[in-house]
């Protein structure tokens, strides 16, 4: 059985988890926090979460566990066959990691940690995120899932990486991520509903 190590309140865990969820694949939960001891580094070379232990091995970075996942679990496929729209769904899931979540994070400090972070950083953050949410909008399908009429793993990475940056813009940085962008609350709310995701927020609140 596939082991799952992170924390429930860890976004990149969350999209990892439902991936697990949509799949059919049963799992063991370890939880675990990122660590830069020895013993984790061996698992998760970054030290980060989540990681996870598969049959011939340990993998971490989520989008990349996400497709693992996808080939060897059940139910309809979250990657589509052809190759283009393959890439093209890859090319969504790296533009909100790298143009959205990571902005967002530089601010999560201050968002969700009780620290300050610097106006520099915010700055900056502001103006990664207004490049970031434009590119998702020029380029997500919304029709009504991201990469087009079909769930795939990019609607996972949306959901937990541009509402979670969306809730720290308005904190730090007062900033609407979702103004003008009614597609995105659709199909976060769309998202929402399925099985997978109710379980990962049911255990969230746990
Ligand atoms: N690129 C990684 C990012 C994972 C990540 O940043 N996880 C956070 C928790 S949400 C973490 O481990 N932070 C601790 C650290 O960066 O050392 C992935 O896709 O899995």
């Amino acid at each position: 059985m596939i082991k799952l190590y992170g924390f429930t309140l860890s976004n990149y865990f969350n999209m990892v988890k439902m991936g697990l969820l949509e799949k059919g694949l049963e799992y063991e939960f370890v939880e675990t926090q990122a660590s830069q001891d020895d013993a984790y580094l061996s698992k998760s070379p970054m030290g980060k979460v989540p990681c996870i232990e598969a049959e011939g091995g340990f993998l971490s970075e989520a989008n990349v566990i996400l497709e693992y996942l996808d080939e060897v679990g059940s139910g309809p496929a979250l990657m589509p066959k052809d190759p283009l729209q393959r890439a093209r769904v890859r090319e969504l899931m790296k533009e909100m990691e790298l143009y959205i979540e990571l902005p967002a994070r530089t601010c999560f400090p201050e968002a969700f940690f009780g620290n300050k972070v610097s106006d520099e950083v915010k700055a900056k953050a502001k103006a990664d995120l207004a490049k970031g949410v434009a590119c998702l909008k020029r380029n997500g399908k919304f029709s009504p899932y991201v990469a087009g009429d079909t769930f795939t793993n990019a609607d996972i990475i949306f959901q937990y990486s541009v509402g979670l940056a969306s809730a720290c813009a308005k904190r730090v940085l007062g900033m609407n991520l979702l103004e003008d962008f009614p597609q995105a609350k659709a199909l976060s709310e769309l998202i929402n509903s399925r099985e997978s995701a109710k379980q990962v927020a049911a255990d969230q609140k746990k």
